[in-house]
């Protein structure tokens, strides 16, 4: 490879001719955190590789995807048969009738499933459906909540969008995003005063039913039964974006664990075993609205490939049959308990918010239970306890507004290492 001998500052360098910010992604960029990002060369179990050949643990996992850690070898073997079958044929194959079945098995409320290639495709064409089967136009979305850069979600979104202080970015249609209302997480009132504001307007309201993107926030007592109560008494759907919690807090996302059934569910991240993929699901009466079904237009070269679908089902199939929920919620407590022992030795004001496998160390001295909260953060602190982290052999989210992820490939070991990092790191924060 023409690149593959040089140090992760040359490539940055060559890449920002090319590329904008050297990236394809702008969280990658490491700019919020005062840095200038690692290259990577590979990735096996928990760790990834730089080009300099340092290794980091991951905390990363590819923003939520690789839950079976990094080139998992069943996931490698099925993926090594595939290409050798062709990559991708532009008719349909019974692998993703597989998949989709796979998927509504865990998640009985997606009665029907169509395949995308990102959850930002699948949130808008959740979007788009849930706008033509209503015939309303206006959204209900949750500050701090990212869902894709879809031009109606990016209204006050998290993620990236807050990160890089664009939550409401250029090039969105004034008229358009005046069309979305932003309320707050955790707070029903909120949503109560749009419904009265707006009758018989709302075609539907979507939100991470465990935020991730402003970090992780739960959804409070009550709250996801709130927003369906709402949302059924004023005929708008409830569409939960469950890209990153699905397969992730549970193997039914959050709709399990929250016992808690959307009109409509969008999916990505895990669903793809670490290729492109994205999916909305949900009732069939509505469903059968997109087209060749219905009217409602929706399409994709590569949707439902086969490298993607394979992936995908073998990742689905192992999370089924293991128990490794059990393990990601012992290493996850672990984690937290340990980072708050550590953070509280150093008097380094920090909040952990954790479900599951996905965690956020706010450095603030405050509850995180919405966007608001999670802006008390001192981003500055994070920057550096992010550096020291990183220089002590541990890769986290570059970013404060992000969820940690662990992985069925971490250990018992890796989590001391973690904590041994973070013990120093807390003292340079
Ligand atoms: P993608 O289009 O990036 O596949 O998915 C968009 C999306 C939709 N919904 C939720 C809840 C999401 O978390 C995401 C994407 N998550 C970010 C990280 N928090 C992806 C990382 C990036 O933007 O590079």
């Amino acid at each position: 490879m023409k690149y593959s001998i040089r140090t992760s500052l040359d490539l940055y360098r060559a890449s920002r001719e090319v590329i904008p910010g050297g990236v394809n992604s702008p969280v990658r960029s490491f700019q919020s955190v005062g840095k200038s990002p690692i290259y990577i060369s590979h990735a096996k179990g928990c760790q990834v590789f730089d080009v300099e050949g340092k290794a980091y643990i991951d905390y990363l996992g590819s923003w939520g995807p690789m839950i079976l850690g990094h080139a998992n070898n069943e996931v490698v073997q099925v993926l090594m048969e595939q290409v050798k079958l062709g990559t991708s044929y532009g008719l349909p194959t019974g692998a993703e009738c597989e998949l989709a079945e796979a998927v509504r098995e865990l998640f009985p409320s997606v009665e029907m499933l169509r395949l995308v290639n990102s959850g930002t495709e699948a949130t808008m064409t959740a979007l788009r459906l849930a706008r033509g089967a209503t015939g309303r136009d206006r959204i209900i979305k949750f500050a701090g909540c990212y869902h894709g850069h879809v031009d109606s979600l990016l209204v006050e979104a998290g993620s990236g969008a807050a990160t890089f202080g664009v939550p409401n970015s250029p090039g969105v249609p004034e008229r358009l995003a005046n069309l979305t209302e932003v309320a707050r997480f955790n707070d029903l009132r909120s949503v109560e005063r749009i419904f009265e504001e707006f009758p018989n307007e709302v075609a539907a309201l979507i939100v991470e039913p465990v935020a991730g993107n402003m970090g992780v926030a739960p959804p409070a007592p009550g709250f996801l039964e709130g927003l369906k109560a709402l949302c059924a008494e004023n005929g708008a759907l409830l569409i939960f974006d469950e890209v990153m919690t699905g397969f992730r807090v549970s193997r039914g996302g959050a709709q399990e664990k929250y016992g808690v059934k959307p009109d409509l569910t969008t999916l990505g991240k895990i669903l793809g075993g670490g290729l492109p993929v994205g999916a909305v699901g949900g009732r069939r009466d509505l469903m059968e609205q997109l087209a060749p079904s219905g009217p409602i237009y929706q399409a994709g070269t590569l949707s439902g490939n086969p490298m993607a679908t394979a992936a995908g089902l073998k990742t689905l199939q192992m999370l089924r049959v293991s128990g490794i929920y059990e393990t990601l919620e012992n290493l996850g407590a672990e984690l937290e308990t340990g980072l708050n022992e550590r953070a509280a030795k150093a008097g380094v004001p920090c909040r952990i918010n954790r479900v599951g496998s996905m965690l956020t160390a706010f450095f603030t001295d405050q509850e995180v239970v919405d966007f608001d909260t999670a802006k008390t953060s001192d981003t500055e602190a994070f920057g550096r306890f992010f550096g020291a982290m990183l220089n002590g052999g541990v890769l986290i989210p570059p970013s404060q507004f992000e969820a940690w992820f662990i992985s069925g490939a971490h250990a018992d070991m890796h989590i001391r290492k973690t904590l041994e990092a973070a013990e120093r790191a807390f003292r340079e924060v």
